[in-house]
């Protein structure tokens, strides 16, 4: 038997298998005509001559050993990366580098059928501010739930920069379930960061604006405009952040960034770094300086330290003010309840991270050359003593710097951010030098520069913001790819680049160019940690959380008409829709309900109604509803799109609207 013959036969049985769902069994079997297939080809290849066919260094086979993730074995670790601008979340393995899912967050899905239906519109909705729909976010910074200050492996929340906006996605099902709006203010960046039980998820504002955004000139600046850092309370109970019980703390209009929460000896406060204490507000067309420069005057911003648990205090003793319906400890308060305390910070600062033991806080500095290590136990005696140098001109009390830090190492040009290994190490990104640079936290030495390929912005550690890191790899989250990737366009993929830290040298392991959005921030977690459902109970709704009052149950299809509104109950399972034709007249509303009848792992359906803009995806046992208004007489193809099953392509219906006046 040749293969052709062996390959007909082999798509005889998935055909045949397909229609009973044994699709499974005969992928199987064409799997192991290609290994056979793959063994003769190989054969007669030794490796030295494959090295040098394809011009390979021995550091490139190592390199390619400890990352080459054959099929069927699965990967140790998993990042959850922000997706940037397109307002989604990236999952991918690692070490293997392959992109897993893309998770609609903030920017509908259509795949995920996100922002297609009623119910994920309902989420997306949540986040609605203004009077424009925003239809895309800048994601920054995904923080993993947390228990005892260790990744639990449960949810998973980012923050939308552009309109500080907080996402929960539950990594039940990887999918999105709430989004929160801070009705404040109208940029954030330092979000969204946990604290160690994940009572609170933290935002903290960017661009200093006036609170509630309303409007004040910038003559105005000092005496109206406000940053903010926002507690949202999140209820592990529910999964959702529950806003009535969030408070926000106003700061000074310095242009908050990063920020951290302490953990272990520092649990119970928060670290948020700044610049432009200058209070630059630019007028480059009046001949003043442009914001760059005049925020770059001052040698020290400010680091910002918050006593949460204070501040917790504050607000249930009532000493708050509320503004569009947030509880707010004014400026004046958090100075004068010691909630809120600052401390200089070198020239224009970026990065706050709190070490794997909370003993500590690293600071980066965009202008300045030395990563800043921070003393927990120095600022919170000398706060404790309110043993104050001065005041900032909004009245909050400031530390002396060279009473809090532990020191400081000179790392190159532009450190950014760091984070931590299990031996005591930290590893900064050097954004001008193009490196990583490895430091010993214990006595303050630069270790080792690797370079990286270009620009890099954050880096992520395995396990990294947790109370326990697990060393093994560090993740460079390049910002330019220039010569790394064949051309795609002048918008260039940003470039991940996997680095093992297991040995006394770094090495760089794999390039994986990302060609979606400009990622900021990414966490690694370990995959045992992680126990995604492979199928919904039958009628489930995700986005509700319960069993949809609507599922709909075999054999109880139906089509219910209640004056000009239509409810059509329908059931999808391998290779057909029930009902498969559904007539309405023009104008009518008629809002279709749809469950799995699936149980098999990895059997999912689609579901679109042709020029109406609906495509859902129905994974096994889920129920989606959605609702679309009959405004395009006509027929309308109503079909499956997703290739389930040999006769997916027959999954099809009809969907007919009756012109108005027609017999
Ligand atoms: Cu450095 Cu938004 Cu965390 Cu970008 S931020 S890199
Ligand atoms: Cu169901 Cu294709």
């Amino acid at each position: 038997m040749n293969q052709w013959t062996k390959r007909s036969l082999v798509m005889g049985t998935l055909l045949v298998g397909g229609v009973l769902g044994l699709s499974y069994c005969s992928n199987k079997a064409e799997q192991q005509i290609q290994q056979q297939e793959q063994g003769n080809l190989n054969a007669s290849a030794d490796l030295k001559t494959l090295m040098a066919a394809r011009n390979l260094t021995e550091g490139d086979v190592e390199a390619a050993l400890k990352t080459y993730t054959p099929t069927g074995k699965k990967d140790e670790y998993m990042i959850f990366a922000s997706g940037g601008q397109s307002g989604q979340v990236l999952a991918i393995g690692v070490p293997s580098m392959r992109l897993l899912k893309v998770i609609g967050v903030f920017t509908p899905e259509p795949w995920q059928g996100y922002g297609y239906g009623d119910d994920t519109n309902a989420i997306l909705a949540g986040g609605n501010q203004g009077t424009h729909k925003l239809t895309w976010a800048d994601v920054h910074h995904p923080n993993l739930s947390e228990t005892k200050g260790d990744y639990d492996g449960q949810y998973l929340f980012v923050n939308d920069k552009a309109n500080a906006r907080i996402a929960v996605v539950d990594l039940a099902d990887f999918a999105t379930k709430q989004i929160v709006a801070n009705p404040l203010v109208a940029s954030d960046h330092g979000g969204a960061f946990v604290t160690p039980n994940t009572d609170y998820v933290i935002e903290t504002s960017q661009y200093p604006a006036p609170l509630g955004r309303d409007y004040a000139p910038l003559s105005d600046y000092k005496a109206k405009y406000r940053g903010l850092a926002m507690f949202w309370k999140f209820d592990r109970t529910k999964g959702r952040i529950d806003p009535a019980a969030s408070f926000g703390v106003e700061l000074p209009p310095y242009s908050q960034d990063l920020a951290d929460a302490g953990k272990l000896v520092s649990d119970g406060w928060v670290f948020i770094g700044s610049w432009n204490t200058e209070m630059a507000t630019g007028g480059t067309l009046q001949g003043k300086p442009a914001i760059e420069s005049g925020a770059s005057q001052n040698d020290m911003d400010y680091l910002h330290i918050i006593d949460w648990k204070k501040a917790e205090q504050v607000v249930a003793a009532g000493k708050t003010t509320t503004m569009k319906g947030v509880k707010v400890i004014t400026l004046q308060t958090a100075a004068d309840e010691n909630v809120l305390t600052l401390v200089g910070e070198p020239k224009s600062p970026h990065g706050a991270d709190v070490t794997p033991d909370g003993t500590a806080i690293v600071v980066g500095g965009k202008l300045d050359t030395h990563g800043t290590v921070y003393e927990f136990s120095k600022i919170k005696d000398q706060i404790a003593a309110k043993k104050f140098e001065s005041k900032d001109e909004f009245g909050v009390p400031v530390l002396s710097f060279k009473d809090t830090i532990r020191g400081q190492v000179e790392l190159g040009l532009g450190p950014l951010h760091t984070v931590f290994d299990d031996k005591g190490n930290a590893y900064t990104s050097i954004f001008l030098e193009s490196k990583v640079a490895k430091w010993s936290l214990k006595d303050m030495k630069l270790i080792e520069k690797l370079s990286v390929h270009y620009n890099v912005g954050h880096i992520l550690a395995a396990e990294g913001d947790t109370v326990s890191p697990d060393g093994k790899y560090v993740v460079a989250m390049n910002k330019m790819s220039i010569d790394r990737f064949t051309g795609v366009g002048p918008l260039y993929p940003q470039n991940f680049q996997l680095i093992d830290i297991t040995g006394d040298k770094m090495k760089l392991l794999a390039d994986m160019p990302i060609g979606i959005g400009e990622p900021h921030y990414s966490q690694m977690i370990k995959t045992d940690k992680l126990k995604p459902l492979k199928m919904y109970t039958p009628g489930f709704n995700p986005a509700t959380g319960v069993k949809d009052p609507n599922a709909v149950e075999g054999g109880k299809e139906r089509i219910e008409r209640h004056g000009d509104v239509v409810d059509v109950y329908m059931t999808a399972v391998r290779s057909h829709f029930t009902p498969d034709q559904v007539e309405v007249n023009e104008g009518d509303t008629v809002n279709f309900h749809i469950t799995s009848l699936e149980q098999a792992e990895d059997q999912t359906h689609g579901f679109t109604v042709d020029m109406y803009n609906v495509n859902i995806s129905l994974e096994p046992g889920k129920h989606e509803n959605v609702t679309i208004k009959a405004d395009m007489p006509g027929v309308y193809p109503m079909y499956c799109t997703e290739f389930c099953s040999a006769l997916h392509l027959e999954m099809q219906g009809f969907f007919l609207v009756k012109p108005k006046g027609a017999k």
